[in-house]
């Protein structure tokens, strides 16, 4: 097996490592959520009103109950293949980008998920007490989540910290999503079909999901409060990204200065923060997660509608028509 093998194998075992150490008073807990089995092969617990991998269900309950946010941190909060790799570059480069030189940004020694960690995945995986004081390289704080809005820790929704959010089409998530967990299957577990898959992609079992809840809830919260959130769309950063780093710069509170407009500051921290460029850095080909998934992982196609040269006629109609049940009278499109 070589080593990217058993970082794969490692993510399914630690999913069960989890649940095997659970202490029993967190199993009694646990008895009381649904639970079922992802297409990944991993167990899904059901816990407001989301399907939370067992990995981080107890990282998450931490997370909810000692986070305590300051009003200067920044989250970066997103359902899961929409984009996450990318805003955490785009942000990290932005927000901090008076602390090195653009020939120095530690993304050029680092991926963007080693410098943007996420509570549930990193900071309280392990340790319901974590050192947040040295969580970020830099301040103010930036880090992440995949938490849904409505399950965001309480000091998080009051504080005046800054949350960056992210949506993508569901059908090419759901084929990101596709390719990404057949990477972390174990070998000994069977395939499952795209058809399956897809299946449960429309009942919303899958880790986070449904994902139709997830970005309702952070769209409507940036309606009521676009100074606190910023929602972003991951087709329209495609189509013109210059024009999303000026307002996520305005939104962070360090507007891009006219000497830096002029000299292309903008234009440079979009090339660093390119797929192009990120993919081929020497550090997101090796290495991998603290989850144990390989870096290079989230890196495939980053192309806008490669659903369909998966997808058939039919579950178009039937994703399309989920879309517009699940939006109907929101005012949201994606
Ligand atoms: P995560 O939520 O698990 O961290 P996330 O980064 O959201 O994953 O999703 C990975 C997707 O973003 C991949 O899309 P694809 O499968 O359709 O190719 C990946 O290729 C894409 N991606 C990664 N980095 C970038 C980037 N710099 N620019 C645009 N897309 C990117």
């Amino acid at each position: 097996m070589d080593a990217a093998e058993m970082c794969k194998a490692n993510l399914v075992s630690k999913s069960h490592d989890a649940e095997v150490s659970w202490d029993d008073e967190f199993q009694q807990l646990v008895k009381t959520f649904p639970k079922v089995k992802s297409w990944a092969g991993n167990n899904l617990y059901f816990y407001q009103g989301f399907w939370c991998p067992a990995l981080v269900l107890k990282p998450v309950i931490s997370f909810q109950k000692h986070f305590q946010a300051l009003d200067s941190d920044v989250i970066v909060a997103t359902f899961p293949k929409c984009g996450t790799t990318w805003l955490k570059a785009l942000t990290f480069s932005t927000l901090y980008r008076n602390n090195f030189t653009k020939d120095e940004n530690p993304l050029f020694s680092f991926g963007p998920h080693e410098l943007v960690r996420a509570f549930e995945y990193d900071l309280y995986l392990n340790n319901s007490f974590p050192d947040l004081e040295n969580a970020s390289l830099y301040q103010p704080r930036l880090l992440s989540t995949h938490l849904p809005y409505a399950s965001l820790p309480t000091s998080i929704k009051d504080s005046d910290c800054k949350i960056i959010s992210i949506c993508r089409n569901p059908m090419d998530m759901f084929i990101s999503l596709w390719h990404f967990t057949e990477k972390l299957r174990e070998d000994k577990l069977e395939s499952v079909s795209l058809d399956e898959a897809f299946d449960k992609f429309c009942n919303g079992i899958y880790g986070f999901g449904p994902c139709f809840d997830h970005v309702l809830g952070y769209w409507k919260a940036s309606q009521e409060n676009p100074n606190k959130i910023l929602f972003l769309k991951y087709e329209a950063l495609k189509a013109d990204i210059n024009s999303h780093l000026k307002k996520l710069a305005m939104f962070l509170g360090v507007p891009f200065t006219e000497d830096e407009e002029k000299q292309g500051a903008v234009e440079e921290i979009a090339r660093i923060c390119s797929f192009d460029n990120l993919k081929e850095l020497e550090v997101n080909k090796k290495g991998s997660h603290s989850s144990g998934i390989p870096h290079t992982d989230f890196f495939r196609k980053a192309k806008v509608g490669d659903w369909s040269n998966y997808l058939t006629p039919s579950m178009v109609e039937r994703m399309e028509k989920l879309i517009q049940e699940k939006l109907d009278n929101s005012g949201f499109t994606f």
